[in-house]
């Protein structure tokens, strides 16, 4: 099964006529991203409701700190509502950067996903709720069934999405990644009394397809750079990625030196941060994530060197294999 990411970077109507030609190609569920700089999230989930009419749409993750929980529960029972049950709620701890800016202190991440996610169940269950510091919240509507999938990377995040989460959106694109995620989110969900199948599992993955594999492997570099800035020690020496290469990476990046951030870019990088190439390729390392217990591949940036036309060949020449 396939979704595909988009960051509301666009105005609301673009993305909506973006997901619109993704359900028509074969895509089923729609992820929209949660920054604050962005356009906001909800808006652009509803123009996508409405402009659809089979995909799930899902926020892609948003989190516990920028938005009250009680507020996040009535905002995705609204999508849901709009978008006759198509609604899901991604949530994560949140991008510590953006925090940092917005003045918002990142106490207790884990806890604080934990109890929200306690809160945000019961609220749509409407059920008076005093928890998570809210004092007999309730929400004045029915806002129907919707499942609650956890971004997560840390082990103690994923073990906590197999105790209480519908599905996890790990952002990864390498089946070594989801050799050690798998087995951390089902033992939480067995230490849970639950069966670890209950648990989908998506590999939220930077994506390039194009028929040309080097333009594809090109297109991905950008991303594939701040995510190999952004990785921990643990994660570059599983993909054999030595350290120096990747702080190289960061310091070109805090000097906005994008040029030599290009050039520090290796294939090993490329090979364990994306999932680049030619539909062939790509549709081999979907196939070989689906082996690891991966239930669904997201589609995320940049999708490819051209976006529409790759939305259509992954529809086309990827799903429809
Ligand atoms: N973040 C956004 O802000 N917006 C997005 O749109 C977004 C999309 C997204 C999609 C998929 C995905 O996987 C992640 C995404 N993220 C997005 C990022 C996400 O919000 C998180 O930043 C990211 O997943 C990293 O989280 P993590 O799973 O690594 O969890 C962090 C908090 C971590 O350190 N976890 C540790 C672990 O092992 O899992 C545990 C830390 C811990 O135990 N903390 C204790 C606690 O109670 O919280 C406190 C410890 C102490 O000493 O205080």
């Amino acid at each position: 099964m396939f979704g595909i990411e988009f960051v509301p970077e666009e105005p609301a109507v673009k993305i909506g006529y973006l997901a619109k030609l993704a359900e028509d190609v074969g895509f089923e569920t729609i992820w929209i991203t949660d920054h604050y700089n962005n356009r906001d999230v909800y808006t652009t989930l509803a123009v996508a409701s409405l402009l659809t009419n089979r995909v799930r749409l899902g926020t892609g993750v948003t989190n516990p700190y920028t938005r009250n929980v009680a507020v996040t529960a009535s905002s995705i029972g609204a999508i849901n509502e709009l978008s006759g049950g198509r609604a899901i709620l991604g949530i994560g701890p949140g991008d510590k950067a953006t925090f940092d800016i917005m003045g918002i202190e990142w106490d207790k991440p884990l806890t604080r996903v934990k109890d929200a996610v306690s809160a945000i169940r019961a609220l749509l269950a409407r059920e008076r709720v005093s928890q998570a510091g809210m004092k007999g919240a309730q929400l004045k509507f029915n806002p129907g069934r919707i499942p609650i999938y956890l971004g997560a990377q840390g082990p103690k995040m994923l073990e906590l999405a197999g105790a209480v989460a519908d599905g996890v959106l790990i952002n990864a694109s390498h089946p070594d990644d989801f050799k050690f995620a798998v087995p951390v989110i089902r033992k939480g969900a067995e230490k849970a009394g639950r069966s670890p199948d209950d648990v989908q599992i998506c590999a939220y993955a930077s994506f390039s397809a194009d028929k040309d594999r080097a333009k594809a492997a090109n297109a991905a570099k950008i991303v594939v750079a701040f995510i190999a800035a952004g990785s921990p020690e643990n994660v570059l020496d599983r993909h054999g990625i030595a350290l120096e290469e990747a702080r190289a990476i960061s310091g070109s990046i805090a000097k906005g030196d994008f040029k030599s951030v290009m050039a520090g870019v290796t294939p090993r990088m490329i090979e364990a941060f994306s999932i680049a190439g030619t539909p062939e390729d790509c549709r081999a390392r979907a196939d070989e994530l689906l082996k690891t217990g991966v239930t669904q591949i997201v589609v995320g940036s940049p999708i490819g060197p051209n976006r529409e036309s790759a939305i259509k060949l992954i529809g086309k020449q990827i799903i429809g294999k």
